[in-house]
């Protein structure tokens, strides 16, 4: 309860803490009350709707008694290879100069991670960051070098845009306008060129048989950004972190304010305070919220938390964020997430 009105305490909007909580209350539809208590193991889970069927690929993982580590790469590599997919992997709409640009994170609970950005001619970036983790002494890879040590590991260059993903650039090149608006990988998904400011990701979490936990995230980024521009997926901290003694937290929106926030490290950290994994996503979310109360209106980002008893939470600013659970009780779970707004 005090954590509940510290954190109403910081909701600094320009609205009253009691208006912020009356909207944050009755904000998720159907029956999720925020969160999933009654912590399973093992559990994976996910971003968004497209987190279902990641979740199974990662299931198979873990329900063989398989690691967490291997069961959020495989589970991630369903969306990245999914051309209906328009904000991750092979189908990602391209930045306003026309290039697919991927980044993509990876992290165990001991710390080990990997990652790349802005990689281009490659079709699954989660495989490059494991490799990256496994087989550099480094952690973080970008741009042509990305690309050449992905070569080098024995990844074949392809290219990535779709004729769906070319025809909505030469849509949007028509006005040209950069505005990423809220839930669009959503309202995008399957679409051809229907897509015009379309944004998001999957990130997911895991924690197997044995307690390990371990994290994915993978991306297009925002559709039509700067050539170069890097989001928060490939950051450690910002898009994931996983800290086996303590949980994991992904991220997923407009990257810029999560990695202004460190925001799934600040998740994390909440938990290690003794924060439920709902109250770690609250309370990170209304951070960003704090420092951007008029930006914030419009733009969306959401996170999703296990810590290690398999607890769940997840929180957003604005309503239309969900996310996939998959236990042993049940495979394909999807729920809204309570939000701000
Ligand atoms: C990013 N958060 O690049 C990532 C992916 C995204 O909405 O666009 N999410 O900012």
């Amino acid at each position: 309860m005090a954590d509940r009105r510290r954190f109403l305490k910081t909701a600094a909007l320009g609205v009253t803490a009691a208006a912020l909580a009356s909207r944050i209350a009755p904000a998720a539809a159907g029956a999720n009350t925020g969160g999933v208590s009654g912590g399973r193991k093992p559990r994976v889970i996910s971003t968004w709707d497209f987190g279902v069927p990641a979740n199974l690929a990662a299931w198979a993982v873990l329900a063989k008694g398989g690691r967490a580590l291997d069961a959020v790469e495989a589970g991630v590599m369903i969306p990245e290879a999914d051309l209906k997919n328009h904000s991750v992997g092979r189908a990602g709409y391209p930045d306003r100069d026309g290039h697919v640009s991927l980044d993509a994170s990876i992290m165990d609970g001991d710390g080990s991670c990997g990652a790349v950005a802005a990689l281009e001619g490659i079709a699954h970036p989660i495989q490059v960051a494991r490799r990256v983790m496994e087989r550099t002494p480094h952690v973080l890879l970008v741009g042509e070098g990305a690309q050449q040590f992905a070569i080098e590991q024995g990844f074949k260059k392809e290219k990535l845009l779709t004729p769906e993903s070319e025809k909505a650039w030469h849509e949007w090149l028509k006005t040209a306008h950069y505005q990423p608006s809220a839930n669009s990988e959503v309202r995008d998904y399957g679409k051809g060129a229907g897509g015009k400011d379309n944004h998001d990701t999957i990130g997911m979490l895991a924690i197997d048989a044995q307690g390990r936990l371990a994290g994915a995230c993978t991306t297009s980024g925002m559709a039509w950004k700067l050539r170069g521009r890097v989001g928060d997926s490939p950051i450690i901290g910002a898009g994931l972190y996983v800290d086996g003694d303590v949980g994991g937290a992904t991220s997923t929106g407009v990257g810029e304010e999560v990695i202004r926030n460190a925001g799934s490290f600040l998740v994390v950290e909440l938990m290690r305070q003794g924060r439920s994994p709902q109250q770690a996503c609250e309370e990170a979310v209304m951070r960003i919220v704090k420092k951007r109360p008029q930006a914030s209106k419009d733009l969306q980002v959401g996170f999703l938390a296990i810590n290690r008893e398999g607890d769940v939470g997840a929180f957003a600013i604005q309503s239309g964020f969900s996310y996939a659970v998959c236990d042993g009780g049940k495979q394909d779970a999807l729920f809204p997430s309570k939000s701000v707004y």
